[in-house]
């Protein structure tokens, strides 16, 4: 069969595209978010479509096992496949206005008011807007209010230049440094941020805080407010209101520095990002974290949940479900829940489902108490459901894998290769971060640029780390190599070298362009190697830098499960590669995962927190993740083939 490129990305975005041309023209709305919901379950697959077997009509039923592919959209798709285009979006082009797609793509601009702006106020483009808000003519539209105007406002100076999402690793920072910083304001009863960021997403569009204050201290809320908009970096104000305000760094790194002690990073990582900050009210903290935790996917799967108790939930809580126009919370009405998540889960018949899975990923279903279905849909369902007979049923994930469970460090560049330590000194860091094995891995003699070793260095650094072993108490030190999987699949030394190895970390550096099929097979066959423990950073990707390649990894994982090889998190912010959807790929095949965090200087263990929020993700569990074996039973699996382990 012939090689496929990646088809995945693209076809998501045509999807979306005609679930939004769909709206924008007023058809059948259904139909319309019937390819958004598509275009998501395509985005989030762990592997390639262009990788399934077969062509045209032999090819349907495959796509018909998919979740949210009916058999219209797997039609399209075929044709996708085979043609690279869809003929449905072609003719949906022809009537919408291109410039209409784009004003889509600015945050708080749906396909219901783009479609109103189209139609009762002639806007085609961004500049046909800017146009209409100059004149003021756009208040005379519609539900067209001055608020939503200054909303359109701000979001179109924003992205007026444009912003690529930001690195975790630069956000996380970011986000610990300005709750630091307004907590030294002693105004908020509780401080979070909340948003992408809470939940651990590989990168962050802008980023959420919340803060609680008690009720009736408007002054305790403009002291908040004031110290938001003088944080330090601040270099613009876009929105300052009483309970909402908004700003723009221009540099990140006294707040980033902050947040995580770190010093000498680069203060360009983070500048041009929006952080908002919202004040709600004590009383409603827990109801509104959940909220503005999102993801939005998740949001709605609960608030129908809740309809389905008789109940409604809002940002201000869980209340009993009435007839009523005036939101309950505007008519007094005490909620069932809301002042803190827990409650309003408990309520709501689920335990607590921590933010990194809260992405309508079956967490909802995972996460049921008992009991919770038999529930009446009245108005007391929320307390019965609360306190349930039969106790939890399910526990969620129990085990998910927390930064506390890693200790072992499986990845790392000493000075013969491309790293800033010396063996014993990876080892000393290692040891004071209460590890119990380290190994050293250094780059094979394909990577000349990063240092790679030739056979005789190699075999002259296994000894040099066999000596510093014999030095240092309280840590393993193994001996291991991080070598290149060629662009064939085969490993960059001869298996005579790779068995005098206590461990072996294969990963592909070059050759990261190959389409998937060729790609698939190129890592099973690292994958299947007897002598291989860890499939590192398996697509190689980089964010925001280059894609890497799109291998199936179902198929890797089951390889890997099947061969007792574990796949690498890199937990480096810019690779966090197995990415979340891939992780959870593996953990549903069962494969062994590791959590590496590919040490090149000291500092580089601090990404280790990235990894770990990736596999929780992914519902990676400690007993699944080999850094959070003991030593025994780590060496034992190293053993387990003609390593010397
Ligand atoms: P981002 O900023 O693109 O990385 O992603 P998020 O998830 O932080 O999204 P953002 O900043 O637009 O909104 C923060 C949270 O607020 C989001 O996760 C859920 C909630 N939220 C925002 N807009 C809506 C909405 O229209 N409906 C619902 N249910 N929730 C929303
Ligand atoms: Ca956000
Ligand atoms: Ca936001
Ligand atoms: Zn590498």
């Amino acid at each position: 069969m012939t090689a496929r490129q990646p088809v995945n990305p693209d076809l998501a975005r045509l999807l979306d595209d005609i679930g939004a041309m769909m709206e924008l023209l007023g058809e059948d709305s259904f139909r319309a978010s019937a390819h958004t919901r598509a275009a998501r379950t395509i985005r989030d697959l762990p592997f390639d479509l262009s990788t399934l077997d077969g062509e045209g009509d032999s090819l349907k039923p495959r796509l018909l096992e998919l979740e949210n592919i009916g058999p219209k959209i797997a039609d399209k798709i075929v044709e996708f496949i085979g043609t690279g285009k869809i003929e449905e979006h072609d003719r949906l082009c022809k009537d919408c206005p291109p410039g209409l797609m784009e004003l889509l793509r600015i945050p708080g601009l749906g396909p219901k008011t783009v479609r109103s702006l189209w139609q009762d106020g002639g806007v085609v483009n961004r500049a046909s807007l800017q146009k209409i808000i100059d004149d003021g003519s756009i208040l005379k539209l519609p539900r067209m209010g001055a608020k939503s105007v200054e909303k359109i406002k701000a979001s179109l100076a924003f992205t007026a230049t444009e912003q690529v999402r930001l690195w975790l690793g630069a956000a996380l920072p970011l986000g610990e440094g300005i709750v630091k910083v307004l907590e030294k304001a002693r105004a908020a009863a509780r401080l979070s941020y909340a948003g992408s960021l809470r939940r651990g997403k590989e990168t962050i569009g802008d980023i959420d805080i919340l803060a609680a204050v008690e009720k009736d201290s408007p002054a305790r809320a403009a002291a908040l407010m004031e110290a938001f908009r003088g944080l330090p970096g601040v270099s613009e104000v876009l929105a300052a209101g009483e309970t909402k305000s908004s700003i723009r760094l221009k540099s990140a790194g006294e707040l980033a520095r902050i947040g995580d002690g770190r010093k000498g990073r680069d203060v360009s990582l983070g500048a041009g990002i929006q952080i908002d900050l919202r004040i709600v009210p004590a009383a409603s903290w827990g109801a509104a974290l959940l909220y503005f935790t999102g993801s939005k996917e998740h949001n709605v799967e609960l608030r129908e949940r809740a309809q389905k108790m008789g109940l409604t939930l809002n940002e201000y809580g869980l209340f009993p479900e009435d007839d009523e126009e005036t939101p309950p919370q505007a008519r007094g009405i005490r909620p069932v829940a809301a002042a803190t998540e827990e409650e309003v889960y408990a309520a709501l018949g689920l335990a607590y489902i921590p933010p990194e899975l809260r992405e309508a990923r079956g967490e909802i279903e995972r996460f049921e108490l008992a009991g919770a279905e038999a529930v009446p849909a009245k108005k007391k369902a929320a307390k019965k459901a609360a306190t349930p007979t039969g106790g939890p049923r399910r526990i969620g994930v129990p085990g998910l894998i927390e930064l506390a469970d890693i200790k072992a460090e499986l990845h790392a560049h000493t000075t013969a290769s491309d790293g800033e330590l010396s063996i014993l000194e990876l080892a000393k860091a290692a040891k004071a971060r209460g590890f119990h094995t380290i190994a050293v891995t250094d780059h094979s003699k394909s990577s000349p640029i990063a240092g790679g070793l030739t056979v005789e260095r190699l075999k002259a650094h296994i000894r040099a780390v066999h000596e510093a072993d014999a030095q240092i108490d309280g840590i393993t030190i193994l001996a291991g190599s991080e070598v290149d999987i060629l662009a064939d699949g085969h490993l960059d030394y001869d298996d005579e070298l790779l068995a005098q190895l206590d461990i072996v970390v294969a990963s592909p550096h070059t050759a990261t362009t190959q389409d998937p099929e060729t790609a698939t097979k190129r890592l099973l066959k690292a994958v299947r190697h007897p002598l291989v423990h860890i499939l590192g950073h398996p697509t190689a990707r980089l964010i925001n830098r280059r894609p890497g390649m799109s291998p199936d990894i179902g198929e890797i994982a089951a390889a890997a499960k099947e061969h007792g090889v574990a796949l690498e998190i890199n937990a480096h912010w810019m690779r966090l590669d197995l990415r979340d959807q891939h992780v959870r790929a593996a953990t549903d095949a069962g494969c062994l995962v590791a959590i590496n965090c590919d040490v090149h200087a000291e500092e580089d263990f601090d990404n280790l927190r990235y990894g770990v929020l990736t596999g929780r993700r992914g519902w990676l569990t400690k007993e699944m993740c080999v850094n959070a074996w003991g030593a025994g039973d780590l060496r034992k699996w190293l053993k387990r083939r003609g390593n010397r382990g």
